[in-house]
């Protein structure tokens, strides 16, 4: 069973993540954790340049497909190395961010033609789909807020932060959530759509509701 966590910068979804690991653990499941971008050692490298605000140089930036290409680089390794062969093995999966994302910022946020990037999605998970996905939707200024206080926490120089997508205007956001709001309408049964606006442990009793209704 692949399970994926998905939603805007700060939404808390890796937080979230890691409590329903916690869970599913104690429960006795064979369950592990991944993230995209990264994952693999490939996958991590890529990261390190996605998301650094000088990742593609700093004149040269990163144009769009190039952005989109490389997701899809990362996530083609981590479905043949990870999940793929985890899922085979019975596994249960929970990803931070799948192909959902890639809908939601490389086609609402960027602007590319949204049948492109869901047929290069199609491509790079290799026919694996995700069976639950938790949408935890939250205002982009709640969001943006809670990642900027954690990035000026986090004591890395400028250079190596993990900040380009936080630099980006609220327009860009907007759109962002905007896109995922549409997925979720439009497959209800896959995607929940969370609240991520209230505290912690509430959100993570009403993850914990669902999948233990979905497993018993
Ligand atoms: N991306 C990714 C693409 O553009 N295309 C793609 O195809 C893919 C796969 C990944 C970036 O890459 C982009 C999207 C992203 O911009 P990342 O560093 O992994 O970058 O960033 P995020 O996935 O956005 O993860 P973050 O860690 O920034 O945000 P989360 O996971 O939403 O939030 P979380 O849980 O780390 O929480 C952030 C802070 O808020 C607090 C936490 O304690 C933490 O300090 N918090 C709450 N505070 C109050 N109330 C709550 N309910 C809270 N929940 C968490």
């Amino acid at each position: 069973m692949l399970i994926t966590f998905e939603g805007i910068e700060g939404c808390g979804k890796t937080t979230q993540l890691a409590m329903l690991l916690g869970h599913l653990r104690k429960k006795g499941m064979d369950v592990m954790a991944v993230r995209e971008p990264g994952g693999t050692a490939l996958g991590e490298k890529v990261r390190a340049i996605l998301l650094n605000r000088h990742g593609g140089g700093e004149k040269e930036g990163i144009s769009h497909w190039s952005e989109l290409f490389l997701y899809e680089a990362c996530r083609a390794q981590l479905v043949s190395r990870v999940i793929a062969p985890a899922l085979e093995d019975g596994r249960i999966v929970l990803c931070d961010r799948f192909t959902d994302s890639t809908v939601a910022y490389q086609g609402y946020g960027r602007g590319l033609p949204l049948d492109a990037v869901t047929s290069i999605n199609g491509w790079a998970a290799q026919g694996i789909r995700q069976d639950l996905t938790f949408l935890i939707d939250c205002p982009v200024e709640v969001g943006l807020g809670r990642a900027w206080s954690r990035i000026g926490s986090g004591g890395a120089a400028p250079e190596e932060r993990e900040d380009r997508f936080e630099r980006e205007e609220i327009e860009f956001h907007e759109r962002v959530r905007r896109g995922y709001l549409e997925m979720a309408a439009k497959e209800p049964e896959r995607i929940r759509l969370i609240d991520g606006s209230r505290e912690i442990p509430d959100i993570h009793r009403e993850i914990c509701d669902i999948i233990d209704g979905m497993m018993g």
